[in-house]
């Protein structure tokens, strides 16, 4: 099958490509953040990290995709005013899992009455260019992994809640769509064709220049090489790519491309989450370590959320 073309979609496997994305993303972040502002990490204390720890804990990364996951199975479509609330309602809830400093000062005006694609606008001078709206779409990616039309304006607009500066929205539509193409082919047959694909997204020159710079990453020996010319900061430039890399540098290895996001150093849990969504949606839930899943905070909620987010997109409200 091409990558985004309109080929056999195949349902069995799909179902667990949804399963490995959730689990991979809260995986992922889970295993990113106890090395959250480091210089540089190396491989084999992220493995003993995870293997020491009783309890994998996620963040706000996690927590936010939680809400994405959620207002999509509610309303069976992306409803601006349903996730903004939803966002609002969880981070009330549970407000220590670290969230950037943006997004509760948005959840106030929020519940203050002043409309959801407004609230964000003053928080930073041209909107934020956080990853926060990246590090949360993956589930909005897989809902509308089968209609790429629809799929670039809702990434935007969950956005757009947030984050309504054009780096930060950009980084959210190129993570959507790694997440799409990725559940929607499973196994990728060449990181050419995907960045390719990715590319024809981009408008903003900083996307276009790492996802070129990309290619010559690939085969290249030190994942240092990564963070020093993609970036491995909290803007959305300077994570979404390296995220993206980690997972083509490892295609077939869900562990790999994971450690490996973590080792880069800088904001590990959002570079792991980002990483870890798409190789989980690529290669599905067989291929996530056991002994790592058997940890994670919340597994079994964050799994029934896979499923019954699979089974909304199949009835596909919009999107079929
Ligand atoms: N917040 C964190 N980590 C900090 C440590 C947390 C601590 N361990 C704890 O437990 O409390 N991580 C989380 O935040 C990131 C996502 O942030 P988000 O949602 O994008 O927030 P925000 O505030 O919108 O943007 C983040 C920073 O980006 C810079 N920035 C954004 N727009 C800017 C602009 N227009 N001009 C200048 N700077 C801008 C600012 O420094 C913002 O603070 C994830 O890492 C998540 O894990
Ligand atoms: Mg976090
Ligand atoms: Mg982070």
């Amino acid at each position: 099958m091409k990558i985004g073309g309109k080929g056999r979609y195949p349902f069995g496997p799909l179902r667990e490509r949804f399963r490995g994305c959730m689990l991979g993303l809260a995986l992922g972040d889970a295993l990113g953040v106890p090395f959250e502002g480091r210089r540089e990490v190396r491989g084999d204390q992220v493995w003993r990290a995870a293997e020491e720890r009783p309890l994998l804990r996620y963040t706000d990364d996690t927590h936010m995709a939680i809400g994405v996951a959620e207002s999509l199975i509610k309303c069976g479509r992306f409803e601006g005013r349903h996730m903004a609330e939803t966002f609002a309602r969880n981070f009330k809830e549970e407000p220590w899992r670290g969230y950037g400093p943006g997004p509760p000062r948005v959840f106030e005006k929020i519940e203050a009455g002043v409309p959801w694609d407004r609230a964000a606008e003053t928080i930073y001078p041209g909107g934020s260019f956080g990853n926060g709206a990246a590090m949360r779409v993956a589930p909005l990616g897989l809902y509308y992994c089968r209609d790429f039309k629809l799929l670039p304006e809702a990434a935007a607009q969950q956005s757009k809640i947030t984050h309504t500066h054009p780096l930060g929205i950009e980084g959210a539509v190129l993570q959507a769509f790694a997440v799409a193409l990725a559940a929607l082919h499973g196994p990728i047959p060449s990181a050419g064709e995907l960045l390719a694909r990715l590319r024809t997204l981009t408008g903003e020159e900083i996307y276009r220049s790492k996802l070129e710079e990309m290619e010559s990453l690939l085969g290249e020996p030190r994942a240092s090489a990564v963070a020093l010319r993609l970036g491995n900061g909290i803007e959305a430039f300077n994570s979404v790519p390296a995220a993206i890399c980690c997972f083509l540098r490892h295609p077939g290895s869900f562990a790999e491309a994971v450690v490996e996001a973590v080792s880069l150093g800088g904001d590990t849990d959002t570079i792991a989450a980002m990483a870890g969504a798409i190789a989980g949606a690529s290669l599905g839930v067989e291929k996530i370590p056991r002994g790592w899943l058997a940890k994670l905070e919340n597994k079994d909620y964050l799994d029934q959320l896979a499923v019954r987010l699979w089974e909304a997109a199949l009835k596909g409200a919009d999107g079929s």
